[in-house]
């Protein structure tokens, strides 16, 4: 019997509906902008947080016990699976995501892990045949199992490099098996505790190798769908080198991967970097890197990485706002790096959870849309940068110090402050959310 017993597929009953479990909000088939709401959404369901994570924290264990985290074979991978399908069946999301270790049970050495991880990716691709839902990332899990506690590409012993890149083939082979659209890399302990230990230029020129060699391999095999990486400026070490935007694209520009790599974005690593979700969106995109989104929020009040499910309509649509800006999000998808708190027990909660990020989060694309189809906020930046398409401003962008000096003495340039609106602004978008 199916691990979600009687919960049938939830259906969208509009936003007076009175059930816990349905859509109010997402409504796949909906055209916002001339396109289908689940063609902007892409929504995706991450294996690690609704299936593998148990529920513990520092101070306690495991409170889920799901049928499926009794043990840890062959088997019960298969039942985590199948429970995994079921809830695809009853949210009718497109994709889903994992990371190796997610779906697999560790064996005793490289070669039995690896056997584990292709016998379930088979029994996946079983249970994809016939489905709608398709794998929108593969990743691997280097930051959980204690050979990685002082990183994966950027140890300093050689050996756990080569475990790394051995593992990442492996990802990536079964997410092209899989159909998957883009690979991810989080560098989870690619950083540092101490300088005393670390010598950080030569493991950032380890990490630019392992993701060159990435790359080499999706072209050498012919993978067609996006490499991402995912920033995120402390937690799990105390230094992440991929600290938020900035730093990445610095990152690929000097090992040259530009062109090759984009960013998987997540809102609560923003807010750990000190940014909002839509500052790292608007950057990605201004640098060509915008390649998919994980939503979560995190707790302003504790700091930390919470992963919780979106529930903020406002930010959710200053997101997507910069998003359709960007025209969209190409491969990428939303997926939900978000976990359930630790008291919410049932199955019930789990969709419950996963509908309303759903409903938030397509209560924001409406909100962004209609947005960017009322203009009002372009129309503002137009007006705001209007002196800039004159010619002498146009020329001065041509010209050098001693040709604008000539200028300005010769009068005619006087600078008058203008108001930015912020405020007026502000009380637009609330018109919209
Ligand atoms: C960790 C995190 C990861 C990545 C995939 O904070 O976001 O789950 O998304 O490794
Ligand atoms: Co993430």
């Amino acid at each position: 019997m199916s691990y979600f017993a009687d919960i049938a597929p939830l259906t969208y009953e509009g936003p007076d509906s009175g059930s816990d479990l349905c859509y109010r909000h997402y409504n796949p088939d909906e055209m916002v902008m001339g396109k289908r709401m689940e063609d902007h959404l892409r929504f995706a369901v991450a294996w690690w947080h609704s299936f593998a994570w148990e529920g513990g924290d520092p101070f306690g264990g495991p409170t889920f016990l799901r049928p499926w985290q009794a043990g840890s074979d062959l088997d019960h991978a298969m039942a985590k699976a199948d429970a995994a399908f079921d809830l695809f069946d009853i949210l009718g999301q497109p994709y889903f995501c994992w990371h190796d270790a997610d779906i697999r049970p560790e064996g005793a050495t490289f070669a039995e892990s690896l056997s584990n991880f292709e016998a379930i990716v088979d029994y996946c691709l079983a249970k994809m045949d016939g489905r709608k839902v398709q794998l929108l990332w593969g990743t691997a899990n280097m930051f959980s199992h204690r050979r990685f506690m002082s990183g994966a590409s950027t140890n300093p012993d050689p050996d756990v490099f080569a475990w790394s890149a051995a593992t990442v083939k492996a990802c990536m082979d079964a997410t092209m098996k899989m159909g998957g659209q883009n690979y991810v890399l989080w560098g989870g302990r690619e950083g540092y505790e101490t300088l005393l230990n670390t010598d950080l230029g030569r493991e950032m020129d380890q990490m630019g190798r392992f993701l060159s060699m990435v790359v080499d391999y999706k072209h050498k095999i012919g993978f067609k769908g996006t490499i991402l990486v995912e920033p995120k400026p402390q937690e799990p070490s105390k230094h992440q080198y991929d600290y938020d935007v900035a730093t990445c694209y610095g990152f690929l520009q000097r090992y040259g991967l530009e062109g090759e790599v984009k960013l998987n974005l997540e809102q609560g690593h923003a807010i750990l970097a000190g940014h909002s979700f839509e500052h790292e969106i608007a950057l990605a995109s201004a640098l060509g890197v915008l390649g998919s989104i994980d939503m979560n929020r995190n707790d302003y009040q504790s700091g930390w990485d919470t992963d919780q499910f979106p529930n903020n309509v406002p930010e959710v649509a200053l997101a997507y706002y910069y998003i359709l800006k960007a025209g969209g999000l190409g491969t990428g998808g939303t997926n939900f790096d978000a976990k359930l708190r630790r008291q919410s027990l049932d199955p019930v909660d789990l969709v419950a959870g996963h509908a309303g990020g759903m409903d938030v989060c397509a209560r924001g694309l409406k909100a962004a849309a209609a947005m960017v189809e009322d203009g009002g906020l372009e129309a503002a930046l137009s007006d705001r940068y209007a002196g800039w398409q004159t010619p002498e401003a146009q020329a001065m962008l041509d010209g050098d110090l001693g040709s604008i000096f000539d200028r300005v003495m010769a009068g005619g340039v006087d600078p008058q402050p203008r108001s930015g609106r912020q405020e007026i602004l502000e009380n637009y978008v609330n018109r919209f959310v």
